[in-house]
């Protein structure tokens, strides 16, 4: 069974002699087995340290973006994840994933090799920086996209890992480690410290619960929103728990799509402001108490453009670190801990039961063009317990997560940053993280043309995804989200994009590209059946989209405003 580490395992102090050595075991110790990462010279000593490592496998990304991206998708399934670029040129193209990981809480450990203290004592003239002596520029920057950093010598080596590493598991959030590519080789200086673990303390535990159980025997109306940072720290089944011994409904934002079972009998349903079901919209709006687990994010994609009615004094939220009713903040209360004392309630002996709504039926004959219509019932008719999937912001995004899908499935999305180019990078790192569950990939065509170039990656690195490929001739989201579909900026190059797995070397794939249903619904089983991966380009309409999308493409005042 693959683990989803909380905490570190350190049991003995981590025993190695350079600092870049040293480094890479105490990350291997947080359960990282793989570092996503380009290599360069001034992080030669990093990418020798995994390399030699026998239990860090070093996995080369076409570019830091795409290993950004992929080691955020790793740290979703193992809880961390470790990603190596170089000063400057591979740490700045790495931002935007590892900023990203930031806004979605993934825990990622950036290290990054920077030029030598030597050279940066004597303000050499270097590649990689600004020409001006200077070695700060990016360290600032860098570290703006983590919760913590460090730059590490030998002797503050030990300690300031275990300050980071503490750091990033309180928060949930990445960590930024750089180091002078001389001091990498140096031995480490030990030092006497332990792993720090974040505990509640045991008296604002006691407070929080004391109030929470007040608000919980006071309400006539209760309602559970399990947060995504569950799945983050891998509470899934904790949460779960709770909410049992709660008895009340729960709901999801689409940014915990499928975080519990669909078919679960207290789930009331999918969140999402105005355009939820009514009866869903009326079980969160009319709750006298809101139990939000772990910071529900309640931004303009979740609640369909604010258009849901929450009174927030309503809310008890409980952070991974505190828990704040109304005004009143109980701080260094963890998580977890909340968790564990609201499963010991006792069970409800009435516990909501709601009409879990089954699959949707597959429609369509087989000489039928594919229409959004006919291929989101599919998808989930495809899916099966065990598979995780991937979802690109976009069109599809939006299709999927409206449809109920089966329990077992585990969907990952970045709704929040909606960096295009994420999924396919992610579902790399989530192959790698999981290879006992099936990942696949649902992508549309202009998000994938970022990031493509790492299909390569999974073929030679043996992650078998199957990868949906929706080519709706452009940027369907955009030419919906406007009064005009027809801007040239929402075009793109016409890739064959069917062609791409045999071009980066996976000639050894299943490939398809499908126009009609009866060729999609072959393609399906045929990739299912592969024993490597998949890749199947499904050719959409260009103005065919699925309902949640049609319904914003009817709203833009509302979603915009109006022109002035
Ligand atoms: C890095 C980045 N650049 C630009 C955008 C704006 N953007 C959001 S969705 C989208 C187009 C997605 O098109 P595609 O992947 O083809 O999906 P479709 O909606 O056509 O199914 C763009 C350009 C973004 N979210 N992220
Ligand atoms: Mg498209």
């Amino acid at each position: 069974m693959i683990k989803h580490v909380q905490q570190s395992e350190v049991s003995e102090p981590v025993k190695a002699t350079s600092v870049a050595d040293y480094i890479v075991e105490r990350l291997a110790a947080e359960g990282i087995d793989h570092c996503f990462g380009v290599a360069g010279d001034y992080a030669f000593p990093i990418c020798d340290a995994v390399d030699s490592n026998a239990k860090v496998k070093w996995i080369g990304c076409a570019n830091e973006l795409n290993a950004s991206y992929a080691a955020d998708g790793y740290a979703r399934i193992r809880g961390a994840a470790m990603l190596a670029t170089t000063y400057g040129v591979g740490e700045l193209s790495a931002i935007n994933g590892v900023m990203g990981a930031k806004a979605e809480r993934s825990l990622v450990f950036h290290v990054v090799g920077m030029p030598s203290y030597q050279h940066q004592r004597l303000h050499k003239i270097a590649h990689h920086t600004l020409g001006d002596g200077v070695f700060g520029n990016f360290v600032e920057l860098s570290a703006g996209a983590a919760c913590c950093h460090a730059v590490i010598n030998p002797e503050n080596c030990v300690v300031e890992m275990e300050r980071v590493i503490a750091e990033a598991r309180r928060n949930h959030q990445p960590a930024y480690i750089a180091v002078p590519s001389d001091y990498a080789q140096s031995p480490v200086v030990s030092a006497d410290v332990k792993p720090i673990v974040s505990r509640s303390n045991e008296a604002a535990l006691q407070k929080a619960m004391t109030i929470i159980a007040e608000r919980i025997n006071k309400a006539k109306s209760i309602v559970a929103f399990p947060a995504f940072t569950i799945s983050r720290l891998g509470l899934q089944k904790e949460a779960q728990k709770a909410v049992e011994a709660l008895g009340c409904p729960f709901v999801t934002t689409l940014m915990e799509k499928c975080l519990f079972g669909e078919s679960h009998p207290q789930f009331a349903g999918m969140y999402a402001g105005a355009v939820s079901e009514p009866k869903t919209r009326q079980i969160v709006e009319g709750a006298d108490l809101v139990l939000d687990l772990g910071g529900v994010n309640l931004n303009d994609i979740t609640t369909a453009a604010y258009s849901g009615q929450l009174d927030l004094s309503r809310f008890v939220t409980v952070g991974l670190d505190d828990v704040r009713i109304g005004d009143q903040v109980i701080a260094n209360v963890r998580l977890e801990d909340i968790l564990s004392e609201l499963a010991k309630l006792k069970p409800s002996s009435a516990p909501y039961k709601g009409k879990p709504q089954g699959l949707a039926p597959v429609n369509g004959r087989s000489s039928d063009k594919i229409t959004m219509a006919a291929l989101y019932p599919r998808y989930a008719a495809f899916l099966r317990a065990g598979d995780t999937v991937v979802l690109e912001t976009g069109s599809s995004s939006l299709g999927v997560t409206p449809t109920i899908l089966p329990d077992g499935v585990r969907v990952e999305a970045q709704v929040l940053w909606g960096s295009i180019g994420w999924a396919t990078p992610a579902a790399f790192g989530v192959a790698l993280a999981d290879p006992n569950r099936r990942t696949i990939l649902i992508t549309g065509e202009g998000s994938h043309q970022l990031t493509a170039n790492d299909i390569g990656a999974m073929g030679r690195f043996g992650a078998n995804v199957i990868v949906f490929v929706l080519n709706n001739n452009g940027y369907l989201i955009e030419r919906a989200l406007e009064e005009n579909p027809d801007w040239t900026y929402n075009d793109l190059a016409p890739w064959n994009y069917a062609d791409l797995p045999k071009a980066l070397g996976c000639a050894n794939w299943y490939t398809a590209r499908v126009t009609t249903l009866g060729e999609l619904d072959e393609a399906m089983k045929a990739a299912r059946a592969s024993q490597t991966g998949a890749y199947i380009e499904i050719i959409g309409g260009k103005m065919d989209m699925p309902p949640a999308l049609a319904f914003a493409h009817g709203q833009l005042k509302a979603m915009y405003g109006d022109a002035p």
